[in-house]
């Protein structure tokens, strides 16, 4: 049966789950969520998830939300860009959850001040401080990917996909890849996997770019 995605274009926590499903060929559909008109806070999306974020995926008869879950839930069912042991396994979760703690959400609040939010409505002091954070992220994967391919072991895992997803958006929020050579050959290396496309190829913009006149 085809799993359903609910998610927008902009959310790089959604994208995750869009490449995972793409790149391991699991029948998916998109459903959209209008999020910045508040469907994710609506009593409607709260029955369908209490935490009322994207993304949420529905397959097999479940309900799954949190991308961190959702990914290991594919990697389990499909057998692919997951662990080949528990160590492996105990080492994904680990960049897992400081992806969710330390990049991906830092990120993604950034890039909304900068970008999504009213020019008017932005706490323009939280940014250069969210910025200084993610300075930090960027050099602890740098680092990590100096000596390496990819983030555990040598291949491809979700690990790779959670880490990676923000980083292809076009929007600025401080990061710009030749600043960081190590982040800049990875993110290739991802682009390069069979099957590969971009969130906003994947999933549909809540903001399309302006078509010419
Ligand atoms: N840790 C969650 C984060 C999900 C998340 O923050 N989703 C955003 C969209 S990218 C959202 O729906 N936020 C709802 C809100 O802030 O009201 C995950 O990885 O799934």
């Amino acid at each position: 049966m085809t799993a359903e995605l609910y998610c927008f274009g902009e959310s790089g926590n959604a994208y995750k789950v869009a490449l995972m499903l793409t790149l391991t060929g699991t029948p998916w559909q998109p459903v959209f969520v209008d999020f910045f008109n508040g469907e994710a806070r609506s009593p409607a999306f709260r029955e369908i998830n209490e935490m009322g974020e994207v993304p949420v995926l529905k397959t097999g008869g479940r309900t799954l939300t949190q991308s961190a879950v959702i990914l290991r839930r594919l990697a389990k069912d499909t057998g692919q860009f997951g662990g080949h042991s528990e160590e492996e396994d105990d080492e994904i979760l680990r960049w897992l959850m400081w992806d969710n703690h330390k990049l991906s959400t830092q990120v993604g609040t950034t890039r909304f001040l900068m970008n999504f939010l009213p020019e008017d409505k932005r706490p323009m002091a939280v940014i250069p401080f969210q910025q200084g954070r993610l300075k930090a992220a960027y050099t602890i994967l740098n680092d990590h990917l100096a000596a390496r391919d990819w983030v555990m072991a040598n291949r491809p895992t979700i690990a790779d996909l959670s880490l990676c997803s923000y980083l292809y958006y076009p929007e600025p929020f401080g990061f710009a890849r030749a600043d960081w050579p190590h982040i800049d050959a990875w993110l290739d290396r991802i682009a390069a996997l069979p099957g590969w496309q971009h969130p906003y190829d994947l999933m549909r913009r809540a903001f399309p770019p302006a078509t010419a006149s």
